[in-house]
């Protein structure tokens, strides 16, 4: 290891220790964290079973970087090389549409074996592989709504879509030796203010009730669901709305996806984790940053990426999150995007650990909250980079910016061919 990262951090190392902070057990701890990839940032959300369609379900990439995956192995590839840039083991999570298969297949039946690229390329790699169901982008979601659609024909064809995707989640969780998270999350909502908001929604309970009836080792697949405010679209009335879903997962004892990016603009999912996991089980994140509305930008280091980090670390919540990114910048370098917001959201769980936390919640017992205000501030300036880069060069990846340089030259080499 280079010197002068060696030396740093050893200096860093002792301020640290003087508040009883045990750095190595951070580090520790940090490297068996592991964040899910999300697929679609790769290909602006695009996948690979209908070239032709549009992106749907309100969601929308702005800008056309150049050299964005066409085909399964190009995406392997750009993950491989931003895998490479990132400390740690980590999980990739796939959306249906992203098969990898010559198989005109329709989604109701698709099979874990139109997977098998993905999982063997996992099971390479140590791995693991999350799951999505892709209720948008079709013909079937075309007026905005999937399982909660009152054509009984369409639901079905939704329900089946999800049935068929717990089990290929399932097979990613057998093969690989660790739980796949199968994420629901679907576009259902009106423009404009409905007349019955009760209907749509019953039916969705419904429709979730037959995708969840079907048993499944939970040793392999975890279900989740994901709620939103508005889309583009459905801006005054979403099906699955956050009160929906709490309701659902809570008596359904599933997990609860918060997105960052889902909530009304000044709310937080920071202040809403605690409350779920002292009732539900488990829950998923999808860490974006929500810029004036849900505009899923690359997670950076903000306010509110640290606090929620802090709220894991301190309440002891890691082991009943599993992390996922989600975000989808066609502006800039895809693989760049993933590195950003990976490394980020590990450098935010790094923080929130380097801060003093049993005597952080002392003061506060104690009522001193101006020492308590005092220290949460100064630790912000706490040389926590000279841990980072320890970390980085120990786990064998670049440190600091310097993965930049490969993703400029993977640019040159591979990207600008395509
Ligand atoms: C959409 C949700 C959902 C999607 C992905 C592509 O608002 O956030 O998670 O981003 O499924
Ligand atoms: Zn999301």
């Amino acid at each position: 290891m280079d010197n002068a990262i060696q030396t740093s951090y050893n200096e860093a190392k002792k301020l640290y220790e003087r508040h009883g902070i045990d750095v190595d057990a951070a580090l520790a701890r940090l490297s068996q964290i592991r964040i899910s990839l999300h697929c679609w940032q790769g290909d602006d959300v695009k996948g690979f079973l209908r070239k032709d369609q549009e992106l749907g379900g309100g969601l929308a990439v702005t800008g056309s970087y150049p050299g964005r995956a066409r085909r399964p192995d190009e995406l392997r590839q750009d993950l491989d090389e931003a895998l490479r840039l990132i400390p740690g083991q980590h999980k990739v999570n796939l959306h249906a549409i992203y098969a990898d298969t010559d198989e005109q297949v329709e989604l109701d039946a698709l099979e874990p074996r139109h997977f098998a690229g993905w999982v063997d390329w996992a099971k390479e790699r140590g791995l693991g592989l999350d799951f999505n169901p892709t209720c948008f982008s079709h013909e079937k979601a075309k007026d905005g709504f999937t399982l909660s659609h009152p054509d009984p024909e369409i639901r079905r064809f939704w329900i089946d879509h999800c049935k068929a995707s717990r089990r290929i989640a399932e097979s990613f969780g057998r093969e690989l030796g660790q739980p796949s998270v199968t994420n629901v999350w679907i576009p259902d909502g009106f423009k404009d203010s409905p007349v019955d908001r009760l209907t749509p929604r019953a039916r969705l309970m419904e429709a979730l009730d037959e995708v969840f009836a079907e048993p499944i080792d939970e040793k392999y697949n975890i279900d989740a669901v994901e709620s939103k405010l508005f889309g583009i679209g459905s801006e005054s009335y979403v099906v699955g709305s956050h009160e929906f879903y709490m309701g659902y997962a809570l008596s359904r004892g599933i997990a609860v996806c918060f997105d960052a990016g889902h909530f009304h603009p000044t709310e937080t999912i920071s202040n809403k984790l605690s409350s779920w996991l002292l009732f539900g089980r488990e829950m998923l994140l999808h860490v974006s940053r929500p810029v004036r509305w849900d505009s899923d930008h690359v997670v950076t280091m903000d306010d509110e990426l640290l606090e929620i980090a802090r709220e894991l670390v301190r309440g002891e919540l890691l082991d009943r999150t599993h992390i996922g990114l989600d975000f989808f910048d066609g502006s800039i370098n895809h693989i760049a995007a993933w590195v950003i917001g990976t490394r980020n959201t590990q450098k935010a769980l790094l923080r929130a650990m380097l801060e003093p936390i049993g005597e952080l919640k002392q003061l506060e017992l104690d009522g001193d909250y101006t020492s308590r205000l005092a220290l949460v501030e100064e630790f912000k300036s706490y040389p926590y980079g000279a841990i980072w880069d320890y970390f980085c060069a120990s786990q064998g990846v670049p440190v600091r910016e310097a993965w930049l340089t490969d993703v400029k030259e993977y640019e040159t080499n591979v990207l600008s061919a395509r």
